[in-house]
């Protein structure tokens, strides 16, 4: 006759040995994805399959929710699943072989599935990962629990499972076959050598960065053929409270699919530039792109995951090739001029795919390879070695990072990533303001307060921006000079506010002349618009 407290102690023992099971067959993923290649992990590969199947909606939110920590709460709920999983089949284990054989064969299969249909598969090597992870994870509930899971496979394979509990010695007693302090020493054993083994994966592929780090350090930035015009006195406003016109790369804004951070070294770096109408195509190492004349820009980046007043806008200084004199050099012409192909597909060495139209990159503007971010290589998350980048176009029609393939394509022949997911084939950057400072539901006090912001149509230009206090008259701000049109523009108001609450909305107007629409729409599937308003109390 067991009691509560054997049973209880039973399943707890059982749960543990569970976890460990999984602790140790991610442990073991981990080393042997380090040997193969660091993206073949399994929460990677999971989670990146489970990046590609969340419903448009569901990643908006996640966006709009956890920011930039979206991946790491992902990662954190696949881990927590397992975790969850492994206790429950630890637990199922003792009485059930077939379920926990079953189980431990799915975890595997799943894995592999996942590391063999990512897009940047490197082929079959990319799913040992996961199944030496998943036999290290058996052998240790075999050891733990007793169940012989290699052998349980088998049987569970020639359907020879048997129904005997594996725990229960058979005294009758309901008492394991570990004495307590016995499975306690074995679990804790189990843990330091799991932990350890991880460990040493995570060295290894540290190690395996190291290359591609030391590759970046060693990258001497050539001066730039076409410098960027020096920015003019006063685009950067003094008011507190305001972004700065340039964003740090540290505080520049990440948005991307990659769970791990591509790294990638200038020696094994290429680029081939291939397809329709290309009629010389050609392979481009990295010392190739850097002795070529360099023009340097001042762009501002948009994703079209921004929400109204959103932050998903930064401003950089980049250097790179101009993107249409290599197109030139292979053959392409433009549709406008003849050419088949309309759309450019740039693909990533993680295997995101972005279409542009041939039309937009060829017209003059300073589309571009770029490689150099604010003075430096661009950083690792802002796609070094070279990323792309086009004036004009949200991030995800336009600036791959990691790019290393452009195929010339027809929009009739292929659908890149976010399109597949449906968001619009071609997405030119809609005019937005932003009020960055008072914060809404701010307090400000004094006389004055400055009102001011930021507000963008790039490669358009911003041309005026206006601001509304409550149902007032529309009232003109005060326009900092422009850099360029491919760059944002600060606007500021001083505002002489009567004590109490007050709505203020702003409103820009483009180089075209086109007066931003007050239409709210969602970040899907072109971008948001409408106007951004803060509520903010005085007095
Ligand atoms: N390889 C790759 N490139 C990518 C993406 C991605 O997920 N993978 N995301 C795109 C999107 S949606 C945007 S908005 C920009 C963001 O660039 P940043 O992270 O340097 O700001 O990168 C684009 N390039
Ligand atoms: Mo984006």
């Amino acid at each position: 006759m067991s009691s509560f407290r054997t049973t209880f102690s039973r399943g707890a023992q059982g749960a543990v040995a569970g976890l460990l099971s999984g602790y140790t067959a991610l442990a073991v993923a981990e080393l042997t994805a380090s040997l193969v290649r660091p993206q073949a992990g399994p929460v990677n590969v999971v989670g990146g399959a489970a990046i590609d199947r969340t419903p448009p909606a569901l990643k908006d939110y996640a966006i709009r929710t956890f920011g930039e920590n979206d991946k790491l709460v992902l990662q954190l709920g696949i881990l927590a699943t397992l975790g969850f999983l492994a206790a429950v089949l630890g637990v199922l284990s003792l009485r059930h072989r077939r379920t926990g054989a079953a189980g431990v064969l799915l975890f595997g299969m799943v894995g592999a599935a996942a590391a063999l249909t990512r897009p940047d598969t490197r082929g079959p090597a990319d799913a040992l990962p996961s199944l030496a992870g998943v036999l290290a994870g058996a052998a240790v509930l075999y050891f733990l629990a007793g169940v012989l899971a290699g052998a349980a496979v088998l049987y569970f394979l020639a359907g020879k499972v048997t129904k005997q509990p594996v725990l229960d010695t058979g005294t009758g007693d309901g008492g394991s076959l570990w004495s307590r302090r016995g499975f306690l020493a074995t679990a804790s054993v189990t843990a330091v050598a799991a932990t350890t083994v991880g460990a040493l994966g995570r060295t290894l592929i540290g190690m395996r960065g190291q290359g591609a780090v030391a590759s970046r350090a060693a990258v001497k930035l050539p001066a730039p053929a076409s410098p960027a015009l020096p920015l003019p006195a006063g685009v950067q406003l003094k008011t507190e409270g305001i972004s700065p016109f340039t964003t740090s790369n540290k505080d520049f804004y990440r948005v991307d699919t990659a769970l791990v951070v591509p790294k990638v070294d200038t020696d094994s770096w290429r680029l081939r530039i291939h397809g329709k109408g290309v009629t010389r195509p050609h392979t481009y190492t990295f010392q190739e792109l850097l002795t070529r004349p360099l023009i340097e820009r001042d762009i501002t980046l948009t994703c079209v995951s921004n929400e109204v007043g959103g932050p998903y806008v930064g401003h950089a200084r980049w250097l790179g090739v101009r993107l249409a004199d290599l197109l030139r050099e292979c053959g392409v012409k433009p549709p406008s001029k003849g050419g088949p192909a309309d759309q450019l597909v740039a693909r990533s060495v993680d295997g995101m795919t972005l279409g542009s139209p041939v039309d937009d990159v060829m017209d003059g503007r300073d589309a571009m390879l770029a490689v150099g971010m604010n003075g430096v290589p661009l950083p690792f998350e802002h796609g070094f070695p070279v990323r792309m980048l086009v004036p004009g176009l949200y991030g995800y029609v336009s600036a791959c990072k990691w790019i290393e393939d452009i195929e010339l394509t027809t929009f009739d022949a292929y659908d890149p990533y976010w399109v597949k997911r449906n968001w619009a084939r071609k997405a030119p950057i809609k005019t937005q303001a932003r009020i960055d400072t008072p914060k809404p539901f701010a307090r400000p006090t004094g006389e004055t307060v400055m009102v001011a912001g930021v507000a963008w149509a790039q490669h358009r230009g911003i041309t005026r921006v206006e601001i509304r206090i409550d149902d007032g008259p529309w009232q003109d701000t005060d326009l900092a000079p422009q850099a360029n049109t491919d760059t944002w523009r600060q606007w500021s108001y001083p505002w002489n506010p009567t004590p109490g609450g007050h709505h203020l909305t702003v409103r820009a107007t483009d180089g075209t002349g086109q007066a931003q629409t007050e239409q709210r729409t969602r970040t899907i599937p072109d971008g948001a618009s409408g106007w951004h308003s803060v509520f903010v109390t005085t007095g």
